[in-house]
């Protein structure tokens, strides 16, 4: 009922904008330039050149921390917040920062709240390239792009990643000031400690029910029973990361907040990440998919198994609620997400993460951190505490688009809510997904949030005055 309530809505819209203007394409998209600078080519000689990477001339701009938290990318002359403290900033920088930053209103303490907010990357070296094009993406589309970024990885990290990525952050900045950019963003690179990583290494300590002979078995017959990614152990193990482990590593330390970026990832519209959570945010997302079932066969009932359980009690129990007490298996998609640290770091969040942990089900079926994270933010948060970012996003193969043209307007989308080749089409009883925005397809979770999270607000009724 309220989803053809909600599709109705969005009709009127399509319907009212058509008539009007052929279609928003922004025609100012910007088009990313390929990278290949001199710069480029004389950093890849250098570093083919040097067999022995970790002789690498650039390491000596990277300041080394312990062994197992890996490197920070410092300027040491110019970055203002080596260890998150302005204090020592003379007022005339300060004040070229407030001239370019006016939300922080000249107020020093408004400048530490917003370093207190880190991007957060897990990431493999192979995938360099297709982190660089994302990061060029952000620098273009985030309002004020100078949060500190934090990139983890089970293995070393390459100088040359090293190096490639800090030069994309600082040095391609479109929006903003490069010189600003190398004064406020710390980068660091950390290694994940083994045991934390893959805890089957120690399998009696970490689970003596698990034997990892059966496991492997297991895990073939997933992977020929089509379970996404059911062979793969290093899959597992992010997961499981994911989940419980990286707001434990030491570089993560001084931030409140962390958005989630992964490697390929397009920003499609303008935002901001941190700027836009409101006072009570504690996990934002933007888009809520169905999980497959066969990576999930147990959770569900494990979960309800669980002694301190609310779920029911939980504000947020009809997101998730199935049929006959089931698992609907809604759950955020959380290559995007933004994370209050304090409360995944929360007494009641590892609770529920280790007794899920200690059941088994990351390594005896394929648990995924979107579910386990879902079900966190029911049993732990309530409505006011969840925010959903109507913003434009890509992560093979779904996108978000926001629904209104007023909304795509104010942020600069450069993405299609409908696709222009089909307006002349609308849905129908045949082909009901036909044409129709991703947050409306029967496997999206998103009118599951509109009528039992926070709520959606059509704006069609402003559209009379758009287009005068
Ligand atoms: N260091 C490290 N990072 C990993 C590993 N596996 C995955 N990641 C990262 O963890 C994040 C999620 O992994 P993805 O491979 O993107 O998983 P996915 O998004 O479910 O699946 P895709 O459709 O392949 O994108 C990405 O940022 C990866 O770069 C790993 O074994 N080591
Ligand atoms: C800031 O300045 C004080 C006094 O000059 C000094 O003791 C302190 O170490 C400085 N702090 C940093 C982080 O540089
Ligand atoms: C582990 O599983 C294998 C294969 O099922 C089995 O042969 C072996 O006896 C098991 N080991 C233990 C210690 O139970
Ligand atoms: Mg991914």
């Amino acid at each position: 009922m309220l989803i053809w309530l909600a599709l109705s809505c969005f009709l009127c819209v399509f319907i009212e904008a058509r008539k009007l203007t052929p279609f928003d394409l922004d025609t100012s998209c910007e088009t990313f330039t390929n990278h290949n600078t001199d710069y480029e080519q004389t950093l890849y000689k250098l570093w083919e050149a040097h067999s022995e990477r970790i002789n690498h001339p650039l390491m000596l701009n990277l300041q080394k921390l312990d062994k197992f938290y890996g490197y920070v990318h410092a300027d040491e002359e110019n970055l203002l917040h080596k260890y998150n403290s302005f204090d020592n900033v003379s007022s005339t920088i300060l004040n070229d920062i407030y001239a370019e930053l006016p939300f922080l209103n000249n107020n020093i303490d408004n400048l530490k709240k917003y370093k207190e907010n880190a991007i957060y990357i897990l990431i493999r070296n192979y995938e360099l390239d297709d982190i660089c094009e994302t990061i060029l993406n952000y620098v273009n589309r985030v309002v004020y792009p100078y949060y500190d970024f934090v990139f983890l990885n089970d293995k070393a990290f390459d100088p040359y990643f090293i190096e490639k990525t800090s030069h994309y952050i600082l040095n391609r900045i479109n929006k903003g000031s490069e010189r600003l950019a190398k004064q406020l963003i710390r980068i660091s690179y950390g290694l994940i400690n083994n045991d934390i990583w893959d805890p089957l290494q120690n399998i009696d300590e970490y689970n003596p029910s698990l034997n990892l002979t059966r496991l492997k078995e297991n895990w073939e017959q997933q992977e020929k029973d089509n379970v996404l990614y059911g062979g793969s152990r290093s899959y597992r193990n992010m997961c499981r990361y994911q989940s419980l482990g990286f707001y434990k590593h030491p570089l993560l330390n001084d931030y409140k907040y962390t958005m989630r970026m992964e490697p390929g990832v397009k920003y499609t519209c303008d935002f901001d990440p941190f700027l836009e959570l409101r006072e009570n945010t504690k996990y934002a997302f933007t888009i809520a998919l169905l999980e497959y079932e066969n990576t999930i066969p147990t959770l569900f009932d494990t979960y309800k198994e669980y002694p301190f359980l609310k779920y029911k009690q939980a504000e947020l129990f009809k997101f998730i609620q199935g049929s006959d007490d089931g698992y609907n298996r809604c759950h955020f998609w959380t290559n995007f997400e933004i994370i209050s640290l304090d409360w995944v770091r929360s007494v009641e969040y590892n609770n529920l993460m280790d007794y899920l942990d200690q059941k088994g089900g990351f390594y005896l079926e394929r648990w995924g951190d979107a579910p386990l994270r879902t079900l966190a933010v029911v049993e732990t948060l309530n409505v006011n505490e969840v925010q959903w970012y109507d913003i434009g996003y890509f992560h093979n193969p779904f996108s978000s688009c926001p629904g209104s043209y007023e909304v795509r307007k104010l942020r600069k989308c450069c993405c299609d809510a409908w696709d222009p080749e089909n307006m002349d089409k609308i849905p129908n009883e045949d082909a009901p997904n036909y044409n129709v925005p991703l947050g409306l397809q029967d496997f999206s979770c998103l009118k599951e949030w509109w009528k039992f999270g926070e709520g959606k607000h059509f704006l069609f009724k402003d559209y009379d005055n758009l287009f005068t």
